[in-house]
């Protein structure tokens, strides 16, 4: 089989949590990012345990530039045309929304913040999360949002539509 860039992308980026944090291949879970209707975003989303919690790894095309919203969502999903089947953020606290640097006490575990899309649409993240417990988030989904999470309207942001929908699996 021909090896894409993105694999090529993607054997890189395990080559690099593997010196963090021990990696094979099978060692992670992933979510691969489809457009709702009339939008364009795809890519992939990998999350990797790490000591501190999961490292969120995502590279995406095919977004506006600017700031997208980026979120767990509680429901693994993504049928309906507008990916509303995913449902809220995933937030098994029962927290109220807000930055993913916030305490868990003032966010969702589901808050990753927002994704920036350069003026090619395209976007990268590479965070690690505190607060997120990687064997939580099997069968859940990941969202990319329209516009950008202002971190402080409830319960959501106030990042507008869902422009990308991917659900997080072990890889097959
Ligand atoms: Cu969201
Ligand atoms: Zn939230």
């Amino acid at each position: 089989m021909r090896s894409s860039p993105r694999n090529v992308w993607g054997i890189a980026a395990c080559a690099a949590v593997l010196l963090l944090a021990g990696c094979n291949a099978k060692d992670y879970q992933v979510a691969r990012i489809a457009p709702t209707q009339g939008n364009n975003a795809k890519g992939e989303v990998r999350f990797y345990k790490v000591d501190g919690g999961v490292r969120v790894i995502a590279t995406l095309e095919g977004l506006m530039p600017g700031k997208h919203g980026f979120h767990i969502h509680e429901k693994g999903d993504c049928s309906a045309p507008d990916a509303m089947s995913a449902g809220g953020h995933f937030n098994p606290t029962g927290s109220p929304h807000g930055a993913p640097t916030a305490p868990p006490t003032a966010r969702h575990a589901g808050d990753l913040g927002n994704i920036e899309a350069g003026a090619d649409g395209k976007a990268n993240y590479d965070h690690v999360d505190s607060m997120l417990v990687y064997e939580s988030i099997t069968g859940l989904s990941v969202l990319i949002h329209a516009g950008e999470d202002d971190f402080t309207t409830q319960p959501s942001g106030n990042s507008g539509a869902r422009v990308g929908c991917g659900v997080i699996e072990k890889p097959r």
